[in-house]
């Protein structure tokens, strides 16, 4: 059985747990989680990294495969366990998928995440609101892009749901969820109606509703 290392909290876990529910794959039958990180620890034990040097969740087990990088573990399954075929296996589908990946890794999370880890891990005092505020409308320009995009497509690869809408819709979640809960400290955001749209396809169409949080996990 597979083994998945991570705390439900984690964007970079669920976006392997959905993965596996797309997949049709389910907790405790064909692969078993153990939660990791934060307060559950585990992650800086030396048998963990072993396992990923990193210390870091999501970290995957797989018969003699050991892989970490949410976004490799999501194109691991893809490829390796995507025997109901949710996932398009042609090249056009998939590529225009992994460009969506790597964008999501290296240009829309670093600005994100400064807004994220600023406003529910660092403790009031230590804050720094302009920064945070910068960053959060850098990620509204952004994902300005992702709109353009969805004016012409149902999903970011094309016509198909890929993983590359995966790590990009849960992105977009705690974008809302941040300005839901920091207006003030975010600024205004972007009124979006192609990515809009887009998240309600995927909440009526797909496993988001049963693996995104339902409010931000605030820890100071
Ligand atoms: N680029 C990595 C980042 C992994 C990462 O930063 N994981 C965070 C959780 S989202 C983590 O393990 N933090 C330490 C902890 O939870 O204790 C990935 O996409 O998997």
């Amino acid at each position: 059985m597979m083994r998945l290392w991570g705390r439900k909290s984690s964007i970079n876990v669920q976006k392997v747990l959905w993965c596996l529910a797309e997949l049709g794959l389910k907790e405790d039958k064909d692969f078993e989680r153990i939660d990791a990180g934060l307060h559950f620890g585990v992650n800086n034990t030396p048998e963990f990294l072993k396992l990923n040097p990193n210390g870091l969740v999501p970290t995957l087990q797989d018969g003699e495969a050991v892989l970490w990088e949410s976004n490799t573990i999501m194109r691991y399954l893809a490829r390796e366990h995507n025997k109901n075929k949710r996932f398009p296996l042609d090249i056009m589908a998939q590529y225009n998928s992994e460009k969506w990946l790597d964008w999501q890794l290296a240009s829309m999370w670093p600005p994100l995440r400064v807004a994220f880890l600023g406003l529910t891990r660092t403790p009031e005092a230590e804050r720094n609101y302009e920064v945070i505020r910068k960053r959060y409308q850098d990620a509204n320009q952004l994902f300005g892009l992702l709109d353009t995009t969805l004016a012409n497509q149902e999903y970011c690869s094309g016509n198909q749901f890929h993983i590359g809408d995966i790590a990009l819709a849960l992105c977009v979640h705690r974008w809302i969820l941040l300005n839901a809960a920091f207006p003030e400290k975010t600024g205004p955001r972007a009124q979006l109606k192609n990515i809009e749209a887009w998240l309600k396809r995927l909440e009526q169409e797909t496993h988001f509703n049963d693996i995104a949080e339902k409010e931000l996990n605030i820890v100071k």
